[in-house]
């Protein structure tokens, strides 16, 4: 089984999407070679995993089938793996899942949490694993519809609870679990800043915690010019950037992240401040 990994720094995943249509940066890594050489400087810069995603979960995405999945992500992963680099799979299908582990990918990144595919229980259990349940209502076409909370801190934290009760009753160990709050899915702005604001009650769950804000809408609001024209995502790894700092701070166990050498650089300096306090007080 492959545990969790507990670097003891918050650990640092970047984002690689291969898809021809992601909000952040569809299209820009949408061949092969692009994305592994991509994926390698991003390795290089320090990222502990480099997550291979082929499928959009920008809100509203039509689907794509699994065949296409893997044909855009199997040889990134199978490339990636060889040459050293820590990969994870982004996906919501067991199958997929299945063969990018096949490839060399070492942990499943679920952004269902295990309910868009009831096999993928099984699939995580029988493979041994890390598995990141994120907090999920829906597939992209219908989220915005599901996203109604009254305290959303209270609610998210309840609902991944119920998941991890599920998936280790199908068999999964606890170990080989890390949650999400899924910011931007099924929430809106003020939803996710309220689990920002929260993530001390998300880092008491128990369980590592990833969290995914990096360049989302959110942040391109807050930052909207003088006529409320939001802030286009390459224009957003600044904010992305000060999230990885305060997830860092509350002990968050992940970032996943578009620019990850910016966030290796801010976790090295984050932990630098810790261990400074620590030193003082001992
Ligand atoms: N966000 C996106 C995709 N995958 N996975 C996890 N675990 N958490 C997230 O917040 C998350 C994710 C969408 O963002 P992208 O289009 O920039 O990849």
């Amino acid at each position: 089984m492959i545990t969790v990994p507990r670097p003891g720094r918050c650990v640092v995943m970047g984002v690689l999407n291969v898809t021809p249509d992601s909000f952040s940066d569809g299209g820009c890594f949408a061949d092969a070679e692009s994305a592994i050489a991509h994926g390698l400087e991003m390795h290089a810069a320090g990222a502990d995993y480099v997550d291979v995603g082929g499928e959009s979960t920008r809100p509203g995405a039509d689907r794509v089938d699994a065949a296409e999945e893997c044909r855009r992500i199997l040889p990134v992963i199978r490339e990636l793996s060889s040459a050293g680099v820590r990969t994870s799979v982004d996906t919501t299908r067991a199958e997929v899942a299945e063969t990018a582990i096949a490839a060399g990918a070492s942990l499943v990144n679920d952004v269902s949490g295990g309910l868009a595919d009831a096999g993928m229980a099984t699939l995580v259990a029988d493979a041994g694993v890390p598995w990141v349940l994120m907090h999920w209502r829906g597939h992209s076409r219908e989220m915005y519809a599901a996203a109604r909370y009254g305290d959303v801190v209270t609610e998210v934290c309840a609902e991944l609870t119920a998941r991890v009760e599920d998936v280790v009753a199908a068999g999964v160990p606890p170990e080989q679990l890390v949650l999400d709050p899924g910011l931007g899915f099924a929430k809106n702005a003020d939803h996710n800043w309220a689990l920002l604001g929260g993530l001390d009650r998300l880092v008491g769950l128990g369980l590592p915690i990833l969290l995914g804000a990096s360049r989302k809408t959110f942040l391109g609001r807050l930052l909207a010019d003088a006529d409320g024209k939001v802030r286009p995502a390459e224009g957003r790894d600044a904010a992305s950037l000060a999230t990885t700092v305060l997830a860092a701070e509350a002990g968050v166990w992940g970032v996943r992240v578009h620019d990850a050498a910016a966030s290796v650089d801010a976790v090295r300096t984050v932990e630098a401040v810790r261990a400074a306090r620590g030193a003082r007080r001992g």
